[in-house]
């Protein structure tokens, strides 16, 4: 049996067996109060899900685990020492809770390499049957989906599968996916962009590698990006709406292709992961407007005037966060030791100058502060890759990786169909004594 699978069966039968203590001898103890306000305002702050993967702090921001992102940064296996952490290091942390050796890093790459190779047809032929105009996101949760075809959890259900073994083919599912997504991602990359001429998978290298590989980019800087952004966009928590998605169509026992399409179909709103495509048109604007060396002043003005026009200012705000988000600022880290003077990245320095001001002095916003989409356009752009419609999908390949190990941990612990009540206007009033 594969190393990982072994150590997920010892470590998962014990702590589902933890999860059925707790509850037997805890399951009515009252662990919050809820307010009126946090039901209509987005749930937000109500303690509602169980996951494991990571979690956020309002001040702090992400732990991976226990770890937060320059700790990881420390201490997860990397190629070259001066590098990037490998994400295949981070999945293993996120699944296990434990920093995985160099070794088991290994064998995840290779592992994921050969299950890559091994994608339906009708995955891409699904994707050439959508016009090139289809936004990148279509085309990548279409493709998804038609992926599904080759799920070994829905084969194992229809074959009569005994619940408890339900995580068997979902880790199967979930791995074969999480290696076809790059696979996947790269191939609407240079469909759309680069005029059809796709680029072999190169079996040898790591799983973000390759990523930058079969989109045309073999520099090692920008492999060392590409490892750096699929790291810090793989989770935040189990509430937001592409992790929280995705964990609730699992919970109909819906497959990981399912569950994960479901997820993506989140990311693809502008207030979530398209948030980096809107930040983009936001600069875009700036620079037709202004030129590409604005003061401060003028960003001021030109940030006022978007909410003069009711619309949000992207890549600024939180739902949860309220002070700078750490994955902004490690990419401004990041940006600042490789490429200081990049004429974007000196322009993402002013604006967060000016923006959270201008944001504070409306009273309403709740965190003025840059989350990780201010900056990760930039970065791409400032590197070659120009093509804004596909970050989103980037964010998308990134992701999969906290929201599918959330998914095998909700099959190891027998998650059960979620189905909160919902409630009219006028049960709410009468609960309140509204008159
Ligand atoms: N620009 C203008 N107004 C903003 C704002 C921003 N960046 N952020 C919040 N507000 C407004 C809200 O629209 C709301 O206005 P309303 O009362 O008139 O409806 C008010 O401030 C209070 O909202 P708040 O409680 O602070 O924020 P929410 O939790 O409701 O929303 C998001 C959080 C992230 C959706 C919000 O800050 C936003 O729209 N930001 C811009 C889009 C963005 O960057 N999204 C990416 C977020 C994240 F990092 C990710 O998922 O990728």
């Amino acid at each position: 049996m594969d190393p990982v699978k072994q150590k997920l069966k010892e470590v998962g039968s014990k702590r589902a067996e933890q999860l059925k203590r707790l509850v037997a001898e805890h399951g009515n103890d009252v662990i919050q109060e809820v307010t009126l306000e946090q039901v209509i305002s987005g749930m937000k702050g109500i303690v509602a899900l169980l996951t494991d993967t990571s979690s956020l702090d309002p001040e702090e921001g992400i732990r991976f685990r226990d770890y937060s992102i320059p700790e990881l940064r420390q201490h997860l296996p990397k190629l070259k020492d001066d590098g990037e952490p490998l994400p295949e290091g981070l999945f293993y942390l996120m699944l296990l809770g434990e920093i995985p050796d160099r070794a088991t890093v290994d064998f995840i790459s290779r592992d994921w390499a050969r299950r890559a190779a091994d994608i339906p047809g009708h995955a891409f032929d699904v994707i050439n049957a959508l016009p090139k105009s289809a936004h990148p996101m279509i085309q990548f949760n279409t493709a998804i989906l038609a992926m599904s075809t080759q799920s070994h959890f829905r084969k194992a259900y229809m074959e009569g599968m005994d619940k408890k073994d339900y995580w068997d083919p979902m880790y199967e599912g979930v791995n074969d996916l999480i290696s076809r997504l790059p696979v996947i991602a790269a191939y609407i990359y240079r469909r759309v962009f680069h005029n059809e001429k796709y680029i072999d998978m190169d079996p040898s290298l790591d799983w973000a590698g390759n990523l930058a590989h079969m989109m045309g980019y073999d520099s090692e800087e920008i492999k060392r990006l590409m490892r750096l952004y699929m790291v810090l966009h793989a989770d935040h928590e189990g509430g937001n709406v592409s992790a929280h998605t995705t964990h609730l169509v699992g919970t109909a026992l819906s497959n990981p292709y399912y569950s994960f399409a479901a997820g993506m179909n989140g990311l693809a709103g502008p207030l979530h992961g398209m948030a980096n495509q809107e930040v983009m048109v936001w600069l875009e604007q700036l620079i037709a407007e202004i030129g590409d060396n604005p003061t401060k002043e003028q960003i001021r003005e030109y940030a006022e005037n978007t909410l003069k026009q009711g619309r949000v200012i992207p890549g600024y705000g939180h739902a949860v966060l309220r002070k700078t988000d750490p994955r902004f600022t490690e990419q401004l880290n990041f940006a600042n030791k490789y490429i200081p003077e990049a004429p974007l990245i000196k322009l993402v320095r002013n604006i967060y100058e000016v923006v959270p001001d201008v944001l504070r002095s409306t009273g309403k916003v709740k965190n003025p502060w840059p989350n990780v989409d201010a900056i990760s356009g930039s970065l791409l752009t400032s590197y070659g890759i120009t093509e804004h419609p596909i970050y989103t999908v980037l964010f998308g390949v990134s992701r999969s990786l906290g929201v599918l190990s959330s998914l095998i941990w909700d099959r190891i612990y027998g998650q059960p169909l979620e189905r909160p009540s919902s409630k009219s206007l006028e049960w709410y009033m009468k609960k309140v004594g509204f008159k």
